[in-house]
């Protein structure tokens, strides 16, 4: 479309642009990628994501999503980052990336993403108004695993509301019946987030390990040095209430606790210093040191 911004790694891009790049793949790669819509957003936005596949009936299925919460613009751009290059570089990538289908879900909340752009740039949750004028479910509390625990809460103004009920709200609604009613062996959940450099794993509602902890941190702890080989960049590993704080209602959580995947990540991309507001210049160097970190656990994951 002539006039209108292109997809890149230098900017933080708008909604509009993040999907007509989905579209543009889907066009430009028509044997590996399909563009699919996996629902509408309570503001009637697309819930659109990118699968990627040499179309082997075995490969396994990875899932990456971001922007769960609006104001962290790094994760949609990273997630679009691995994206396109995995596509533009299919034929020379290692088996341990082309053997597996891959799910992309950049911009899990798309109305809270556009507010974030055009009214408050630090908006976490959702647009939804569930009591009169108070706005927005936090999605990342609106999972029913644990639903209602900790680090979340029941009132609508608080920034970590939950909602009514679990699944109350259509963009998790979306990832939940698309990851349980589509039938795909998922073998990794991987959600995107801002900020502090850090790998999470299950759970972050219970204080109990999960059953795969060992297995689990083995694959953080890859990915963490994966990201240290690239630039020298430090991501800490392990369970979120170690390493930053519990919370309940999480889609890493159900992913492994629910939708049965068994190697469940939730990422913390840069960084400590800018918080929320990662300089544009960092992205593509972000979005490179992601990528890498994805290449060694698809390694790992294929040496088990
Ligand atoms: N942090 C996430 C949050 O939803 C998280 C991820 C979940 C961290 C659970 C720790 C425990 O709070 C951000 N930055 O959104
Ligand atoms: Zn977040």
């Amino acid at each position: 479309k002539e006039g209108e911004p292109r997809m890149d790694w230098n900017e933080y891009h708008r909604l509009n642009v993040i999907h007509d790049f989905l579209e543009e793949l889907d066009s430009d790669y028509p044997s590996i990628c399909t563009v699919g819509v996996i629902g509408t957003s309570l503001e009637d936005r697309e819930l659109k994501i990118l699968k990627v596949s040499n179309s082997n009936a075995s490969n396994p299925a990875v899932w990456m999503d971001a922007g769960i919460h609006a104001r962290e613009w790094i994760a949609p751009a990273v997630a679009t980052y691995v994206a396109n290059h995995i596509v533009r570089n299919f034929t020379n990538l290692p088996s341990s990336i082309t053997n597996k289908d891959w799910y992309f879900h950049p911009v899990v909340n798309p109305d809270g993403y556009e507010h974030s752009h055009t009214g408050d740039r630090m908006w976490r949750k959702n647009r939804a108004r569930h009591k009169g004028v108070c706005v927005g479910v936090d999605l990342n509390r609106n999972f029913s695993y644990c639903w209602g625990g900790k680090e979340s809460s029941g009132n609508p103004s608080n920034t970590f509301y939950r909602g009514p009920e679990p699944f109350s709200e259509p963009e998790s609604r979306a990832i939940r019946d698309f990851i349980l009613n589509s039938e795909i062996p998922f073998k990794v959940y991987i959600t995107l987030h801002s900020y502090g450099q850090v790998i999470l794993f299950p759970y972050a509602s219970k204080d109990e390990p999960c059953p795969d902890y060992v297995r689990l941190l083995e694959g953080a702890t890859v990915m963490s040095k994966a990201i240290h080989d690239t630039n020298g960049n430090t991501y800490k590993v392990g369970v979120s209430r170690d390493v930053m704080y519990g919370a309940a209602g999480t889609s890493n959580d159900w992913s492994y606790g629910v939708a049965g995947i068994p190697y469940c990540y939730l990422i913390e991309l840069r960084s400590k210093k800018h918080k929320f507001m990662l300089p544009k210049d960092e992205i593509e160097e972000t979005g490179n040191e992601i990528l890498n970190c994805v290449k060694a656990l698809m390694e790992f994951i294929d040496g088990k």
